[in-house]
């Protein structure tokens, strides 16, 4: 996940204290103004080589390949994006201007005397604390951003997905644990206590990625709050196939016009984004118990509990992503 491998962000305080305490150990090693020069560069590209490492760790925003929409969406909803590339943006200057105020200084450690020479340094230190302390906000708000983010679900947004959706204990878990391999498989997931449910499977020699997101897709769009409507949103980016699942025992607990006008609003939202969405009619094992037919309601009816037509279902959402792997030979 491009988010996990981030360092922690050294505090402005810890920044300092590390350039002049090596600073210091470099000039003991040292005379006259060699001691003077050397405190001056250690310290100088300390400061510098640190503050350009913590904006060269992050991924760029700017570009897709780098940060996919998915995952943009998704850290926005978490953090505020827009503020943490300008607090990068920030870091970035303080280490550039580091770097000139090791030029500028270094020419008047040359060819002076010795009291001079260490005048001047001293004066370049409190410039250099100077700029450190005037990022010292950004730097915080990085490290909270790193630590917000790293805990981001692994999901990898370039494998053809199939977000599963539905009301509470319509048998969404069930459904991904039946059809893939890895059983129980979970993320966490910043928004829901529960936990996203993972999965994989492979067809014709192409990974699936099942998604089933406890939280998000399992009530009424009018329901969720800001951050979890930026969530779905991000689901948009990553799903390639839409499955509803329907009880339509009410078992679940949730009246099946309920069900329906959620369907309804998943397949407005992600259809008009170019998901197909697929409705399916979950626990036809019980069908004596359904509160309606459901022939014109949904697509497919399957069970889990026997297992029947299960595989057709992951076949139509397969089929429906119409997924063409590119060739090596392809790509240019
Ligand atoms: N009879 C019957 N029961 C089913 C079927 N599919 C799922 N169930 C049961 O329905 C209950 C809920 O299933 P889950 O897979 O946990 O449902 P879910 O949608 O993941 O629920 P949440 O994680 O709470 O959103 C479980 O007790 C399942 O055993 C089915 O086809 N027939
Ligand atoms: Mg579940």
């Amino acid at each position: 996940m491009i988010f996990e491998d981030l360092p922690t962000t050294p505090t402005s305080e810890e920044l300092i204290d590390k350039a002049f305490s090596r600073a210091a150990r470099a000039g003991r090693a040292q005379h006259g103004l060699d001691a003077q020069q050397s405190m001056l560069q250690t310290a100088a590209n300390i400061i510098s080589d640190n503050l350009e490492n913590v904006v060269t760790s992050w991924p760029d925003f700017e570009y897709e390949d780098e940060v996919h929409p998915f995952y943009y969406e998704l850290a926005d909803a978490i953090v505020d994006v827009d503020a943490l590339r300008q607090a990068l943006s920030e870091v970035m200057w303080a280490g550039r201007k580091a770097r000139e105020i090791h030029e500028e200084y270094q020419p008047k450690l040359r060819k002076t005397d010795v009291d001079t020479a260490r005048k001047h340094r001293k004066q370049a230190f409190a410039r250099l604390a100077d700029i450190v302390e005037q990022v010292d906000d950004e730097l915080r708000l990085i490290n909270d951003a790193r630590n917000d983010l790293r805990t981001l679900p692994e999901i990898d947004p370039d494998e053809p997905t199939i977000v599963v959706a539905g009301y509470p204990n319509v048998g969404k878990s069930s459904f991904v644990n039946a059809v893939t391999n890895a059983r129980g498989e979970t993320a966490s997931y910043p928004f829901t206590t529960k936990g996203i449910g993972l999965g994989h499977v492979d067809h014709h020699h192409v990974r699936y990625q099942l998604v089933d997101t406890p939280g998000l897709l399992d009530r009424p769009p009018e329901e969720r709050n800001e951050i979890e409507s930026q969530a779905v949103s991000a689901l948009e980016h990553l799903g390639d196939c839409v499955l509803v699942l329907l009880d339509p025992t009410e078992e679940c607990g949730y009246p099946l016009e309920s069900q329906l006008e959620l369907r309804d609003a998943i397949e407005r939202q992600f259809e008009a984004a170019g998901t197909p969405v697929i409705t399916v009619a979950n626990k036809a094992d019980r069908a004596e118990n359904w509160t309606r037919d459901m022939d014109a309601q949904a697509e497919y009816e399957m069970s889990l509990e026997t297992g029947a037509n299960v595989e057709r279902v992951l076949e139509a959402a397969i089929e429906a992503i119409d997924y063409e792997p590119t060739l090596p030979f392809e790509t240019e």
